[in-house]
């Protein structure tokens, strides 16, 4: 191909590929998936990707190989929404990029830039999850992962330090960064409530021994600070705790903030268990009291969302995240989720269905015996 045809047949598939449409599936009634990912590596705009000049692009070659688009914080923004994705690139940073859908389930289309978030202390190695907060003190906060090289193990290159980065903004663009948490010990999944809880900022923490295991970290946490611009967490009461023998046995940690419905708060979260082929990510549903959201009152058995067909594969296999989801005020929910660290998808629901799975589906017997009891139940109840 001249590099005249080449160019028209980039702009021709991508064109093509944010104008897809996308339509939902009939499943388990929970929730739908969509026949299509909302986001992917194709879908980042050609200026990021390729020289767009023949003099010095000859082949039009990519000169910036992006490689997934991931686990993405979501929120309604001027009526459009928005995600603010984890954009990769072929050399394994990974960055944050806004983009927007006119109805949520299709046409993504990335914004021209991505963002350009400043340093705090020590410039990160990589960043990547945010969560995103419209807090009731007017600021849209962003919570993410900052990585970087632990100092005291110079010799082990694959050892490193998890902390909780902090940044906030009116508009998406630009974002002003505030000190990473302050905690004893490493957070990698921080999320900030969105309203003010005995007048403090209350957060979801996930504490960790090490950068890679939860250790003797008990699970899902809960910490109240009196700021966001010098947020430190002295103390810190397990919310929802990891079992053995179950979706969340090695590790478990909040998604995005939980949403505010008239039977209390539902919390989308994801569970890790170890198995022969590494460690497997799911996602579950939990609620909490509404005067007191670090109380739990439900929580179903299992997973609510697990990889499904070629769900499985990508960069890192077996796997679905998600920090973002957004519920309009008619009740529909868009859950943006991601499969195996490469791509990012929709599913949908609404709030009485994902409140009404998460009072009437029994919680965990934690024994096989159980399950069967309640497995009887249901058989009964269908032979009345
Ligand atoms: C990766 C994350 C991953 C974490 C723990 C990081 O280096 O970028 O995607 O969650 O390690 O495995
Ligand atoms: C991490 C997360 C995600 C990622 C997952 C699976 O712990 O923070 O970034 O999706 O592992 O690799």
């Amino acid at each position: 191909m001249t590099y005249q045809d080449r160019l028209a047949w980039l702009k021709e598939s991508h064109e093509a590929l944010i104008e897809k449409k996308n339509v939902p599936l009939e499943g388990n009634g929970v929730y739908e998936r969509y026949a299509n990912p909302v986001l992917t590596a194709d879908h980042a705009p050609l200026e990021w990707r390729y020289d767009l000049h023949p003099d010095t692009n000859p082949y039009l070659m990519e000169r910036f190989g992006i490689h997934a688009v991931l686990n993405a914080g979501a929120i309604k923004w001027q009526d459009r929404y928005v995600v603010v994705a984890r954009v990769e690139g072929a050399d394994r940073k990974s960055f944050f990029a806004v983009a927007e859908s006119p109805n949520g389930v299709d046409h993504f289309r990335f914004w021209p830039r991505p963002v350009t978030m400043p340093e705090y202390g020590e410039p990160a190695t990589n960043v990547y999850d945010m969560r995103l907060t419209a807090h009731e003190d007017g600021w849209i906060y962003g919570i993410f992962c900052v990585e970087r090289k632990d100092p005291d193990r110079p010799d082990d290159l694959s050892a490193a330090v998890a902390a909780a980065g902090v940044a906030r903004t009116h508009d998406l663009v630009n974002w002003e960064r505030l000190p990473d948490i302050v905690s004893e010990s490493q957070q990698r999944n921080v999320v900030l409530h969105p309203e003010f809880v005995d007048g403090k900022y209350a957060l979801y923490t996930r504490p960790q021994d090490g950068f890679i295991e939860a250790g003797a970290g008990a699970g899902i946490g809960w910490a109240l600070v009196d700021s966001m611009e010098h947020a430190v967490i002295t103390e810190e009461k397990t919310l929802n705790r990891r079992f053995y023998h179950t979706i969340k046995e090695s590790k478990n940690g909040e998604g995005p903030h939980p949403i505010k419905t008239p039977q209390g708060w539902l919390h989308l979260a994801h569970g890790v268990r170890g198995c022969a082929s590494g460690l497997r990510y799911v996602l579950y549903l939990y609620m909490t009291a509404l005067d007191d959201p670090s109380r739990l009152i439900a929580e179903p058995a299992g997973f609510f969302m697990a990889p499904e067909g070629g769900e499985y594969v990508g960069d890192v296999m077996n796997v679905l995240f998600s920090n973002g989801w957004i519920c309009d005020p008619d009740g529909k929910v868009f859950i943006y989720y991601a499969s195996s660290d490469t791509r990012l998808h929709v599913a949908t629901s609404t709030v009485d269905r994902l409140v009404d799975y998460c009072l009437h589906t029994a919680p965990d017997g934690l024994r096989t015996g159980n399950s069967v009891i309640r497995l009887n139940r249901l058989i009964d109840r269908n032979q009345q």
